[in-house]
């Protein structure tokens, strides 16, 4: 609390107080993903451990993120009697959050002295925002009102190694300059690094496309010329995506996390000998680590200062794009409408599930124009990350997708959108359940309690709100949803129970062949020879 009084009364930051502290955790992360870096500050245990899973998610899906708790005195004994109680919100051991923090954050500290506190403070955040990765900074109650002398010290920069970096560079180059038709396959960390303009450098140098991965998509405008959209194995955006990448002589991978989501399931085909990879901790081809000591984002820069222009432009491949609208399934018919009314400033941003696997084909239209958990797949990230994200650029529009049972989770955090009079356009796509675990294991626990979502708007005081069930309500809908500008809107977007989008459909053949071995076509009833369909199955997924 002392904390926090002090923050109000800082100019310059203003503390944003969430309904429950995984929405705190998503929504800094989303602000953390927009603006270089988000801070979280919880209470000790009970908001600590409430905000592990949404740190986890910052973790795994590489999120600047500094997460600030108190903590025990420094005179505090592991020991609890009769004599020294032991405090509440006490677990097993006075370390036990820090030490649970070890395992989802890749630093964990605590300030043990005034002398050295701003010392601790300065490493922890420079950390969190030079690695875009989550750190832990506990600080024991007995010093938070104390007073800490604090130097201009620089900060220590990191060891680069720039003579194996001016190698690599050119060993990339090299390979860039030899290749016929090369792609680029960006993800994550070119957005988290805001490397849009040294990618775009190297792409329009030598006419390479290029492609995102699922972690990585809407890093970039996708309607730009050479922009191909998601690749991911059979979970591409568009089956002419993964064509284009998978028969090219070269895959350079920029930041690219190696994911089973990303790889389409174990669907993506990419011969080693025709990747070349720089990421964080890794920088080399598809068999030989050159080094790990470079930093990625000083790699990046290299090379796009580098590259010398080829004598003669190619022109941009133009692939037929994703096209719902004649889609019979009434899901795919109300992404295709929203995905009509975006704009170079909406921003999507979709919840695990079917919001998620769904809207990948969608072609956003700005920078950063999407943002989804599709690496750790938590629920309940979208609504929260709409705060952050209006509030790190109050100029954009979010467009939340989120399932019915995501929703339930961490729904509430739409009051603190209607209190800000923030205006993201929340649409909750209720299918009765849990439709991705349909797919593989149905049953009553998938079901869940029909609420009447619209009433949110009663609950919280503010906003509006439409149910829809057909596509026309939807247009209709979404047309007042964009025009009332003034705070939340939600749709309540009925589908049947059961019935999934084309995206989702395709992602769960992927996933079920994968466990399964079995080809989608058979149902489970005779292992496929894969003679008649395909190479593994593929034609059959993308039927
Ligand atoms: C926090 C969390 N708990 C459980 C899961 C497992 N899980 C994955 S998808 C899913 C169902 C999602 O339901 P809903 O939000 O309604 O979306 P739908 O699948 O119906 O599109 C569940 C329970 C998860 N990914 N995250
Ligand atoms: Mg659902």
């Amino acid at each position: 609390m002392p904390l926090f009084k002090a923050l109000e009364e800082t100019p310059g930051i203003e503390a944003v107080v969430a309904t429950h502290e995984p929405c705190a955790a998503f929504s800094a992360d989303a602000y953390g993903r927009f603006t270089g870096l988000g801070v979280l500050l919880v209470t000790y245990g009970v908001g600590g451990f409430n905000a592990m899973n949404g740190v986890a998610g910052a973790y795994a899906e590489s999120s600047p993120l500094l997460v600030i708790s108190g903590g025990p005195r420094r005179d505090a004994t592991d020991t609890a009697t009769y004599l020294a109680p032991a405090t509440h919100h006490y677990v097993k051991h006075q370390t036990s959050q820090l030490e649970a923090y070890r395992h989802v954050t890749d630093l964990a500290l605590r300030i043990t002295s005034p002398e050295t506190a701003a010392a601790t403070i300065r490493s922890a955040a420079t950390h969190a925002k030079m690695l875009k990765l989550p750190v832990y900074l506990e600080i024991p109650t007995d010093l938070m009102q104390a007073d800490i002398p604090v130097s201009n010290q620089e900060n220590l920069k990191e060891r680069e190694d720039d003579r194996v970096a001016e190698e690599v560079v050119s060993s990339f180059l090299d390979r860039m300059y030899a290749a016929r038709n090369p792609v680029l396959v960006v993800g994550e960390e070119v957005g988290r690094y805001g490397l849009q303009a040294q990618v775009r450098r190297i792409m329009k140098a030598r006419t390479i496309p290029v492609a995102t991965s699922v972690l990585g998509k809407g890093i970039f405008d996708e309607t730009e010329a050479g922009m191909l959209g998601v690749y991911a194995g059979v979970i591409s955006g568009t089956p002419g995506v993964r064509k284009m990448v998978e028969e090219a002589d070269l895959v350079v991978m920029l930041g690219v996390k190696m994911t089973d989501v990303n790889c389409g399931i174990f669907t993506a085909e990419l011969a080693r000998e025709r990747i070349l990879v720089a990421k964080s901790g890794w920088l080399g081809n598809g068999t030989l680590r050159f080094s790990g000591n470079v930093p990625f984002d000083r790699f990046v820069m290299m090379l796009a200062d580098r590259i010398l222009p080829a004598d003669t432009p190619r022109v941009w491949p133009r692939l037929p794009v994703a096209d719902h609208n004649d889609s019979r399934v009434l899901m795919d018919q109300y992404l295709a409408l929203i995905e009509a009314h975006l704009d170079d400033r909406t921003v999507v941003i979709a919840d695990t599930g079917d919001a998620c696997y769904g809207s990948l084909s969608m072609t956003t239209r700005r920078d950063n124009g999407y943002l989804a958990p599709t690496f750790y797949n938590t629920m309940g990230f979208a609504v929260p990350a709409a705060l952050g994200v209006q509030l790190a650029d109050p100029e954009c529009r979010p467009i939340v997708l989120v399932g019915d049972g995501a929703f339930q989770m961490t729904g509430l955090e739409f009051s603190n959108l209607a209190s800000r009079g923030l205006n993201p356009i929340v649409v909750v796509f209720n299918n009765s359940g849990y439709a991705t675990q349909r797919i593989f294991t149905d049953g009553a626990f998938n079901d869940i309690k029909q609420w009447n979502y619209t009433r949110i708007v009663d609950l919280v005081g503010g906003g509006q709100a439409w149910r829809v069930t057909t596509a026309q309500e939807m247009k209709n809908a979404l047309q007042a949803a964009i025009e009332f500008t003034t705070g939340p809107s939600l749709i309540e977007a009925v589908v049947e129970r059961g019935e999934i989008s084309a995206g989702l459909r395709r992602f769960g053949q992927a996933l079920r062949r994968e466990k399964t071995g079995m080809c989608p076509l058979n149902e489970g009833s005779v292992p496929c020879t894969h003679e008649d369909h395909c190479g593994f199955c593929r034609a059959a997924i993308w039927e």
